[in-house]
């Protein structure tokens, strides 16, 4: 997900293009303005940290970019082109690294594992808004 802040300094095009290039394949995509009850829900295990009510309030503060992305390892390979959680600690090359400072305007947000993917596409996305489709390139992206 592009968070606020990626959407408001004009990184969407940016951080989509990493993930086409690299061959990742885009299977559902949205612009969502996040409410009050889809913040908590999205940000729950974090409920009790001190940060909770700043994490609510930035994912609310404008419109954001949900996507679904699948491909061999999407997960890991995803949260590898993240980058750290704190940018000061993310790579350089990596979105965070390259893009961003503080951990409160950390710009993206990619599921962490399987459970917490299907969860999180659960809440931005319905079976139905989902595309199922092959890349003309896959062939020449996996062996
Ligand atoms: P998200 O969930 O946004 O992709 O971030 P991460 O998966 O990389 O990191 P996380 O769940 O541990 O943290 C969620 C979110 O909280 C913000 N945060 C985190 C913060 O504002 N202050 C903090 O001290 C920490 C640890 C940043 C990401």
């Amino acid at each position: 997900m592009v968070k606020p802040d990626g959407v408001q300094r004009g990184m969407v095009g940016e951080i989509i293009s990493r993930i086409e290039q690299r061959g990742l394949k885009i299977v559902g995509l949205k612009a969502v303005w996040v409410d009050d009850k889809t913040a908590m829900e999205h940000y729950k295990e974090h409920a009790n940290k001190p940060f909770f009510s700043d994490l609510v309030n930035y994912i609310k503060s404008g419109p954001s970019i949900p996507m679904v992305i699948e491909g061999r390892d999407a997960i890991t390979i995803l949260r590898k082109m993240v980058g750290a959680t704190n940018p000061e600690e993310a790579q350089v090359g990596t979105i965070r690294g390259d893009f961003c400072i503080d951990v409160g305007r950390n710009i993206v947000h990619a599921s962490d594992s399987p459970e917490s993917a299907k969860m999180e596409i659960s809440i931005y996305f319905d079976e139905s808004e989902l595309m199922d489709y092959t890349r003309i390139d896959e062939k020449w992206v996996f062996e």
